[in-house]
């Protein structure tokens, strides 16, 4: 299609749709007719992919994952099908300016940070690499919250983002299936004496699916991502006559749960698990049995990926249907199970590590608790006498009137990875290392990884443009040859053109900053972002207290030689996290304090942005300079902001902790700021229980001003918030090492201040970042996955005008 094409036929779908001429037309119809046009164009594509997969018998992934974060989708497809530049340009004729269309689309927030992140990163991945494979989730009628800060706390508004219709999904009626949930449920023998499960009472529930094309970078492919939504089925009518009996049922899928890193521990987010596990799962064998082939080989047909333990009872719904309702033998189905079925882990956090009563897993599926039982009763059966008794005790699925879900995951399924190396490693050391001895052969890295096309084609054009014009527009394919930029480390022409680049996308954040906080940032300060969920162990704290020292000195000293800072924070904090909450208003508090002070000159600013999501990250991570990465080594598993940051160019202020280790071996040692406790380090206090905050206080003297300054008045309106902190860090002994690590960072956020009075050096080393950063594209993690673990391969065409792209 070419531009005069293009132009035609937006103006007859315009006036098709909304019987409109463009200049009538609001940015809503002409953002619904760009998008009409978009999907009934990939929509072919869409049809003969799946027809592609279908014909040729292909094995297909299934990514079940209860968040996925897409954000916005339109300018991602216009850019995977390969007409970003022609309608950007086209519309403009038109009159038309593409980015007041963008604005139009609400962010799909189907997550709470990067766990659901990463999901959508590998949707396009596995679409873009040309792999079959989908993904299986939710269709939350509320996304994650939106973030008002009132007097400077958090508060939570609901996200509607279907109130004006979602373009890209279609709903699939004919693929709906039914969920039993709750009742009775007995085994019977049938007239061979074989055991049948018989259910008594509780309800059915109709699981309709809306499909979303994933659409491929410009290689024709169309992956679908499923979202299961709830619906009363017609037979059930009767008993949902009522108002509230209604709004009860209703409420089941309809909001995402916020709390990231935690469990809530809820009997609804429990329904909502087995609601799209079961579903999904009854889909694929609905599928596969279109197929016509033996049920013995379904292996070779499907994988299951469990994204964290959240979809771990796929295990046993597998195996409910197989046996129930295939009437294939115990063991036949186990083996197959466990053939199909692979889980990453996200977390080393204890209280993540999900648990669910027997009571409550009886009353929700009653069938499902039978079949895990049994489950356990046979891995216990299998290793009496060969294993070590306590071990045994320790791994078992069913401890303390509990059903382990994780044990779940990893006991029935052949593949169990961590996200980076540091976090692989330590769920074989220390996490799992119980389960390491059971299955050694089972545990595998997979460090995680980021769509580099919404991260930096979209995100960053100006950086993009640089980039086709210094090293060509290879890179836009293969994120390896970004590397080819190392050429010009010397070249002041291409140091210079990255450093405008910067620039200008810091005056367009500085632009935003002053609309939306009325606060005023010079472009020319350093950037410096810590951007993510707010939870203690991610040490937004420690940020802070470097903020207040730096505030406290310049105070003193206002002539003080440090280069002007912005430090900008993006994070939401779960709405019953009450910790995370003060942090905020204490931040919030500083910021205001500081920003208004003008004996400071403006050398010190701190803004922190509401409502942090995917659209922001999207504005934040190209202008930023600095990027904080500071959680207590051993926490953060991953992380994948780090690697946002630093494809963008940012240099990396980090703790060893999770891919901070690969991002440092990535760029060496000159070329990002390491400090604080090694993971070694932490175990080491908590083996030996040396470790005594109140000694800091009361030895360091900074460490004492620092503090103190969140209790003695010197921030107003913190007076509970404050205390609560002081506590935290004194009274409870610092949980995450901040002021054992406060020392240190101080010094590497000196080391940071020198580096940038530096011009030359410092682009030279956002430079060498950005450069080092295509071993994190998700195109190479999704293509580990597909090799190592799924056991999945490109479709290859097989008629001519379906080539694809190979990487
Ligand atoms: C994150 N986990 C890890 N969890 O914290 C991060 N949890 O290090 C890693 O990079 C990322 O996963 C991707 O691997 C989460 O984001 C959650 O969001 C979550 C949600 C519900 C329940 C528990």
């Amino acid at each position: 299609m070419d531009k005069k094409e293009f132009k035609k036929k937006f103006k007859r779908r315009l006036a098709e749709k909304f019987a409109m001429e463009v200049t009538d037309a609001s940015s809503n119809e002409l953002y619904q007719t760009l998008g009409s046009l978009m999907t009934s164009a990939y929509s072919q594509d869409w049809r003969e992919t799946w027809k592609d997969y279908r014909e040729n018998n292909q094995k297909q992934s299934y990514y079940f994952s209860i968040e996925f974060l897409p954000g916005k989708m339109l300018k991602s497809n216009l850019l995977n099908m390969g007409w970003l530049e022609l309608v950007e340009e086209g519309l403009d004729e038109l009159g038309i300016q593409l980015n007041d269309l963008v604005e139009i689309e609400p962010d799909m927030a189907l997550g709470n940070g990067g766990l659901g992140r990463l999901a959508s990163c590998f949707m396009d991945s596995i679409a873009s690499c040309g792999l079959p494979g989908n993904g299986n989730g939710i269709r939350y009628e509320y996304g994650l919250f939106k973030q008002r800060f009132v007097d400077n706390y958090q508060v939570e508004l609901p996200d509607e983002w279907l109130q004006k219709g979602n373009l890209w999904e279609v709903r699939k009626e004919s693929k709906a299936v039914d969920v039993q949930i709750g009742g009775n449920v007995y085994l019977k023998p049938d007239q061979y004496g074989k055991l049948s499960p018989v259910y008594e009472g509780g309800s059915k529930l109709r699981a309709v699916p809306y499909d979303t094309g994933m659409v491929g970078y410009q290689n024709k492919i169309v992956n679908t991502m499923r979202l299961w939504s709830l619906e009363i089925p017609p037979e059930e009518e009767d008993r949902y006559r009522s108002i509230e009996a209604r709004r009860s049922f209703e409420d089941l899928t309809s909001v995402l749960y916020p709390d990231d890193s935690n469990e809530a521990g809820r009997k609804m987010r429990l329904t909502q698990e087995y609601f799209f596990v079961s579903a999904g799962v009854q889909s694929i064998l609905r599928y596969f049995k279109s197929l016509n082939q033996p049920m013995d080989e379904i292996n070779q047909y499907a994988a299951i990926h469990i994204n964290d333990t959240h979809p771990a009872m796929c295990v046993a719904e597998f195996m409910r249907l197989l046996v129930d309702e295939e009437q294939m033998s115990w063991e036949r189905a186990w083996d197959l199970t466990r053939k199909v079925m692979s889980y990453t882990n996200h977390t080393i956090m204890a209280e993540a590590l999900e648990k669910w009563s027997i009571d409550m897993m009886k009353n929700v599926c009653p069938r499902i608790y039978q079949i895990i039982e049994e489950i356990d009763r046979r891995f216990v059966e299998e290793l009496i006498g060969v294993q070590d008794f306590d071990l045994i005790q320790r791994t078992r699925i069913i401890q303390d009137g509990q059903v382990h879900m994780a044990h779940l995951a990893i006991i029935g399924s052949h593949s169990t990875n961590g996200v980076a190396k540091l976090h692989s490693d330590l769920l074989k050391s220390v996490v799992l290392h119980d389960f390491y001895l059971l299955y050694p052969d089972r545990f595998n890295n997979k460090t995680n990884g980021i769509a580099m096309r919404r991260w930096v084609q979209l995100a960053n054009p100006a950086m993009s443009k640089v980039l086709d014009a210094t090293i060509g527009k290879t890179w836009r394919k293969n994120s390896d040859d970004l590397r080819l930029l190392l050429n010009y480390e010397e070249d002041d022409q291409v140091l210079n053109a990255l450093a405008e680049a910067k620039y200008q996308n810091k005056r367009s954040l500085a632009a935003y900053i002053k609309s939306h906080c009325g606060i005023e940032v010079s472009p020319e300060a350093i950037f410096d972002v810590q951007i993510k969920r707010l939870h203690a162990y991610k040490r937004q704290l420690l940020n802070l207290l470097h903020i207040i020292k730096l505030y406290l000195d310049l105070k003193e000293n206002p002539e003080l030689p440090i280069e002007p800072r912005v430090f900008i924070f993006g994070a939401k904090a779960a709405p019953s996290y009450h910790y995370a909450k003060s942090i905020i208003k204490v931040i919030n508090e500083v910021a205001s304090l500081i920003n208004a002070d003008e004996t400071i000159k403006g050398k010190l600013k701190l803004v922190f942005l509401e409502n942090y999501n995917v659209s922001l990250a999207e504005r934040i991570i190209p202008a930023a300079d600095v990027s904080e990465q500071i959680s207590l080594a051993s926490k953060e598993a991953s992380g994948t902001s780090n690697m946002k940051l630093m494809l963008n160019g940012a240099v990396t202020i980090a703790t060893l902790d999770g891919a901070n280790v690969e991002i440092r071996d990535a760029v060496g040692d000159d070329n990002i700021a390491i400090f604080g406790l090694t993971e070694g380090e932490v175990y080491q206090y908590y083996e030996k229980r040396n470790y005594h905050a109140i000694d800091l206080y009361e030895r360091d003297t900074t460490i004492q001003k620092v503090v103190n300054a969140l209790i003695d008045g010197t921030i107003p309106n913190i007076t509970k918030e404050g205390q609560e902190i002081f506590d935290s860090l004194i009274k409870y002994n610092d949980e995450f090492f901040v002021l054992r690590d406060f020392e240190d960072y101080c010094a590497a956020q000196m080391s940071v201040n020198q580096a940038y009075q530096d011009t030359r050096r410092w682009r030279q080393i956002s430079l060498r970042n950005t450069a080092n950063a295509g071993r994190f594209s998700s195109d190479r993690t999704v293509q580990q996955y597909a090799d190592d673990i799924w056991q999945i391969e490109p479709l290859f065409a097989h008629n001519d005008n379906r080539g694809v792209t190979q990487h």
